[in-house]
């Protein structure tokens, strides 16, 4: 079957049997060839080298890896929007957005130097994760906003795409430290960095100048020493947050807890109150390679679970499936990555 080889064409297929319920062309084999084909790819950012590592991780006994070589040396937070076949990361390095063009997943992916070419203004100060709704862009910053280290604070960075520029709409202090950060519809989810807290941002993208805002509501997840990085699954209503636990263990100390049934656990927790450890599930333990895993992807459709880890051995992306019970599981894909940050996981 030469179509094989262009694996858009081969799903196309696949659906329009489907479609059709022609079960005399379109066998079982074929839909298996699709689901073996799907397009997953994760990206991810790095502070040793900046540049974009991706994983095609479509089949996890079988990835294949590619650098995107950047000019910048360090950086965060990590997008991909394929309608413009568009990677952006947050710059360590130049403190603001960096956006390289012309990726596109029509065929696998290959190692190549890239220049940014959608750029902004160098607002920035620690950019750490991005949050994407459509063309507005939100920058978590840890940096301390008040000259005193221990009053907890933040800025989120709000800007807009429009056409080759990241224009900075405006900009948000908070009073919580800022890491992880992403969108569930138009509210936007933040951990309070150096607690176990998650804080919500009802309608964010409608505090339109610069300003500060409290949080919507702040829940507290038992369980967890210092929580970091967090992603949400629409499909399966999962939210993960990481723990690193103390930071100056790198090694064996990290974890991660999955929520299931996300929505209904969060509403039914008061403002300022506890979700139990009972209501929620954790990784941790030797075999996890985590001591400081700082962000996390999900993919909801096969159960996995990808992991920035930090620390343990200079750096790693981990993946994790069978996650159902917790406990010290052993990843089922492990790869060097020196001082990972940030994944993002593009499904197709
Ligand atoms: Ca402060
Ligand atoms: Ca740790
Ligand atoms: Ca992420």
């Amino acid at each position: 079957m030469k179509t094989c080889l262009n694996l858009k064409t081969v799903k196309k297929v696949s659906i329009a049997c489907i479609a059709a319920l022609s079960f005399a062309s379109c066998s079982n084999n074929d839909n298996e060839v699709e689901l073996d084909l799907a397009t997953k790819i994760l990206f991810t950012s790095n502070n040793e080298d900046g540049n974009v590592n991706t994983f095609n991780v479509g089949d996890i006994n079988s990835v294949t890896r590619a650098t995107l070589n950047t000019s910048v040396t360090a950086a965060d937070g990590i997008y991909y929007d394929s309608d413009d076949d568009l990677v952006v990361q947050a710059s360590r390095s130049t403190f603001g957005l960096e956006g390289y063009t012309g990726i596109s997943l029509d065929a696998p992916l290959v190692s190549v130097n890239v220049t940014a070419s959608v750029v902004g203004t160098t607002d920035m100060s620690s950019p750490r994760e991005v949050a994407v709704s459509n063309d507005f862009y939100v920058v978590a910053d840890n940096a301390d906003v008040d000259g005193n280290a221990d009053t907890p604070d933040g800025r989120l960075f709000v800007y807009v795409k429009e056409g080759n520029r990241f224009n900075l709409r405006n900009t948000i202090t908070t009073n919580i430290k800022l890491w992880g950060i992403i969108f569930v519809g138009n509210d936007l989810y933040a951990v309070a960095d150096a607690t176990n807290k998650l804080a919500v941002y009802n309608n964010f993208l409608s505090n339109t100048s610069t300003t500060t805002l409290e949080a919507s509501k702040t829940i507290v997840a038992e369980g967890i020493v210092r929580t970091h990085g967090l992603t949400y699954d629409a499909m399966t209503d999962t939210m993960i947050l990481t723990d690193i636990g103390a930071a100056s263990n790198g090694q064996d100390d990290g974890g991660f807890h999955v929520i299931s049934n996300f929505s209904s656990k969060f509403r039914n927790t008061a403002n300022g109150a506890t979700l139990a450890v009972s209501e929620q599930t954790r990784v941790s333990g030797s075999n996890t390679m985590m001591g400081n895993p700082v962000d996390v992807a999900f993919d909801g459709e096969t159960g996995t679970v990808f992991i920035a880890e930090a620390g343990n051995n200079g750096g790693r992306i981990l993946a994790f499936n069978n996650i159902n019970s917790g406990g010290n599981l052993t990843p089922v894909y492990n790869a060097s990555l020196a001082k990972a940050s940030a994944v993002y996981l593009h499904k197709e």
